[in-house]
């Protein structure tokens, strides 16, 4: 959340640093803001709303400048105002921006107003700049006053700084949060992640936790947490324009629901080209770690926790081993009981989610070191700090509610699942085989799931006018239900709730009545029959039903029951195909209601605070 991204160049920073502030807008999208050093003075702009009215101002103004830095804020300490809006500015002389949250930001402040500073603004941000131009004040260089600010803060933070006494300077730290730094011919650039500075490089180093960096226009230097010089090794991404760019479609999310063919159809390439369900598939010592495995614990959050759970149910059927399922930010405040033969398996998009992260660094310290993140951004700090690695090919996800994401970590999971009862040895050849074809035909079952469109989109009108749905699931089919209502709570602001079928009688049964939609997601599986019966309450009720099933389970529409039919069952990986209609419900009801679909209120994308 909060995206940075700042510039030193032969040219006008200026359009880079708004070009690359659109591209990070999915992390946040309180305010944005810019800083440059222009001429002797330091000139900032900043607006609260989006990117584009920033940019606006920032050209009324005629800014032009060779250094700079910019920032998109989700408001963490403060309002959401003007005067929070980062960058902020210490003395009119340095000015810095921040992602992540300052701990002790209230001591400092105390500390900092007793020595003269002024405050403007209600952040934690604050604070950092004038520490930084205290030190600044005892002499030295900009980098060392950095250096010596960051000792004194505790907290997460990503920092990008600018001074206009050191005009061939930006400095940039980072802890906790993503920092990388591009490098160009004659330019280099400091950003939250690649997308913002694509168009000018691919050339990345990812900062680690503690460095900082100085860049000038020849290069980079790079220190670790010690303020020792040290060599970070040179990335070259391969994220592709085009992957950040709309092209015919009209929201990312729109566009995401799409790729789910071609972004399921590359993990499932992947996983068919590493020779199937290997242990092999999940890094060099995945067969050591995995040998011995007893049981496994499942981290994550959001969207990621509803694949953990659906991932239970085939990890327990096809290894046979007792698998739980929690809330990242949960269980790092739990006393839980470690065991080493257990596998922890962290499920994040971003790779950056802070509250997964310290679930698993608090795992780790229970003496739990055989760890696997599924993960859909490579070089991200989850993936680094586990032992064990699966990459999802869903590409970037800029929507801020997740699609192609979460059904690619399913795909992952149920890889997970199968490789685990391979090496138990759960599974006969014939059985791995059928699984393997069933991953290869998916892609197709997803296309035929999406052709529905025009039916769901066709619900979406009753749905509207709501203000609460129920999603109802059995099985498997539970957390596509979770995910369903949390899909439309984020995105079109209809409250929504998902509840295992069996457990309507036990409460929310009594919420049903002519207002209230219920969604089914009601497959031909072993509990259809059950499912059946649930329904039948809830018409009983005057409830009105919107059932997504299967060709093979016989549902026909009548008073009060609507139906819409995938083509066929698709068996055990049939939460995949049930999560694309959801998906859809949600979009075309936001698209009905009018939100902001890429950018819902009050959210962010790559959750870095807690
Ligand atoms: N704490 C700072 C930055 C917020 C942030 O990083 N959000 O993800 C603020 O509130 O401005």
């Amino acid at each position: 959340m909060c995206g940075i991204v700042g510039a030193i160049a032969n040219r006008d920073v200026v359009p880079l640093l708004v070009e690359g502030l659109k591209r990070l807008e999915y992390r946040g999208y309180d305010s944005a803001g810019i800083a440059v050093l222009s001429g002797e003075a330091v000139r900032r702009v900043r607006r609260t709303g989006r990117v584009a009215e920033m940019e606006a101002a920032a050209l009324a103004e005629g800014l032009d400048a060779r250094l700079g830095i910019g920032h998109t804020r989700w408001a963490t300490h403060g309002g959401v105002t003007e005067s929070n809006a980062h960058p902020h500015i210490s003395h009119g002389e340095l000015a810095l921006v921040h992602n992540g949250i300052i701990e002790n930001h209230e001591a400092q402040r105390q500390r900092l107003e007793a020595l003269g500073y002024e405050f403007t603004s209600q952040t934690d941000t604050e604070v950092v700049a004038h520490l930084i131009h205290h030190h600044r004040a005892q002499g030295g260089s900009l980098l060392s006053a950095l250096q010596a600010a960051v000792k004194e803060l505790h907290g997460a933070y990503a920092l990008a700084v600018i001074d206009k006494r050191d005009p061939t300077t930006l400095v940039a730290a980072r802890m906790g949060c993503p920092l990388l730094l591009g490098l160009g011919e004659g330019e280099n650039f400091v950003a939250s992640d690649v997308s913002a500075i694509v168009s000018a490089t691919r050339r990345v180093i990812f900062l680690e936790e503690g460095d900082t960096a100085e860049l000038t226009i020849d290069g980079v230097h790079v220190f670790d947490a010690d303020d020792a010089p040290v060599a970070r090794e040179v990335h070259v991404s391969d994220v592709s324009l085009a992957s950040l760019e709309l092209g015919p479609y009209r929201h990312f999310m729109q566009k995401e629901i799409h790729e789910q063919p071609r972004a399921i159809g590359d993990t499932v390439e992947g996983i068919v080209d590493a020779g199937g369900f290997d242990a092999g598939l999940f890094g060099k010592e995945a067969a050591s770690v995995l040998a011995d495995v007893e049981s496994v614990q499942i981290l994550a959050c959001g969207t990621s926790y509803y694949a953990g759970l659906t991932a239970r149910y085939w990890i327990e059927a096809l290894a046979g081993i007792p698998c739980a399922v929690d809330i990242a930010s949960e269980y790092r405040y739990r006393k839980v009981v470690g065991n080493p033969k257990q596998l922890i398996v962290t499920i994040s998009q971003s790779g950056e989610t802070l509250d997964t992260m310290e679930a698993l660094k608090y795992a780790k310290a229970q003496g739990q070191d055989k760890t696997l993140s599924i993960c859909n951004v490579p070089e991200s700090a989850i993936p680094r700090a586990s032992r064990l690695v699966f990459l999802t090919r869903a590409g970037a996800e800029i929507g801020v509610a997740s699609t192609k994401a979460f059904t690619t970590q399913l795909v992952a999971l149920f890889a997970l699942a199968v490789t685990l009862g391979k090496l138990r040895g759960q599974l006969d050849e014939a059985r791995e085989g059928e699984l393997l074809e069933a991953l290869r035909h998916l892609p197709g079952s997803v296309q035929h799931a999406l052709n529905l469109e025009p039916q769901v989109a066709a619900w979406a009108s009753s749905f509207a006018p709501r203000q609460h749905a129920l999603f109802l699931g059995r099985g498997t089919h539970y957390p596509i239900a979770l995910e369903g209502a949390l899909k439309l709570k984020e995105i079109s602001y209809i409250h929504a709730e998902g509840y295992p079928a069996g457990e309507l009688k036990h409460g929310p049964l009594a919420l049903v009545d002519t207002q209230m939609p219920v969604v089914v997601i009601a497959p031909n599986d072993a509990l259809l029959e059950k499912v059946k019966s649930n329904i039948q309450e809830v018409r009983a009720r005057g409830g009105e039903m919107f059932v997504f099933a299967d060709a093979d389970s016989s549902f026909s529409e009548s008073e009060g029951v609507h139906v819409i039919r995938t083509p066929r069952h698709v068996g055990i990986l049939s939460p995949i195909v049930h999560a694309i209609p959801v998906q859809m419900l949600a979009y075309h009801t936001a698209l009905a209601r009018g939100t902001d679909v890429d950018k819902p209120r009050n959210l962010a994308k790559s959750v870095t605070v807690e």
